[in-house]
């Protein structure tokens, strides 16, 4: 059954869940830019290289609950979708990727659900990113919401290797022939060097600067 569906019955309900989770992918780019903004002053630098919001589509909701197993309603979706509202930072360096986790955790209003660290510990595939499910107050007219939004935080070269991954993933169905994917793990080995180099690189140039301007 296609979420859409409840569109006859629930009109408001649909429009009302589209509406909270908007608003809360809203709020925490908001929230992403002005952090960014403020590390900018501080550091004089900028750990997001940039962010990509998204809204699931109706589809992928209602695949999603299909394969857990629960039917299609808009409190199974609410319940069970964690990423009906997805966020996705962008940085350069590995260590901006816990610096803004952090940041993330430090902010008051924002309740940490959940963490998945595929930075330290990567999956068998090469996949490496950094996951947290977090939940914001959404202030409508007559009351507060809580809504679920998932943040992915990774390099601008996991990100790269992820895209390729996920496009090869739904092109095969999760089926693709081995030497493909034993390339993709090579491809990760040399994503995760070059970040390594990059933020070596980076160290290096930093503490140049620092003894040049003293
Ligand atoms: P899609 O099509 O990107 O939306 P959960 O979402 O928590 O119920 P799961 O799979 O336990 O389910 O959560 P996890 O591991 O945190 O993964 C969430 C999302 O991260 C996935 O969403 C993908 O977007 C991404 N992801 C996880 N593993 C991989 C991977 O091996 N390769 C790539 N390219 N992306 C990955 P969806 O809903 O599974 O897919």
């Amino acid at each position: 059954m296609d979420v859409r569906e409840y569109r006859d019955n629930e009109v408001d309900s649909w429009e009302e869940v589209n509406l909270i989770y908007n608003a809360a992918l809203k709020q925490v780019q908001t929230k992403m830019e002005i952090l960014n903004d403020e590390f900018q002053r501080v550091h004089k630098y900028n750990p997001i290289e940039h962010i990509k919001a998204r809204i699931k589509s109706s589809g992928s909701i209602v695949k999603k609950l299909r394969r857990y197993g629960y039917e299609s309603t808009i409190e199974n979706m609410i319940t069970y979708v964690n990423d009906m509202a997805g966020i996705r930072i962008i940085c350069s360096f590995t260590s901006d990727i816990f610096r803004i986790a952090e940041m993330i955790e430090n902010q008051k209003d924002i309740k940490v659900l959940s963490v998945k660290d595929y930075i330290t510990y990567p999956k068998a595939s090469g996949y490496k990113s950094y996951h947290m499910i977090i939940s914001v107050p959404v202030y409508l007219s007559d009351r507060i919401v809580d809504a679920k939004v998932e943040v992915q935080i990774r390099t601008v070269a996991m990100d790269f290797w992820a895209s390729l991954e996920h496009k090869m993933h739904y092109k095969f169905e999760g089926d693709a022939p081995q030497h493909i994917k034993d390339e993709l793990v090579e491809c990760a080995r040399m994503v995760a060097d070059l970040d390594n180099r990059m933020l070596l690189l980076n160290e290096e140039i930093l503490e140049l600067s620092k003894a040049q301007e003293g």
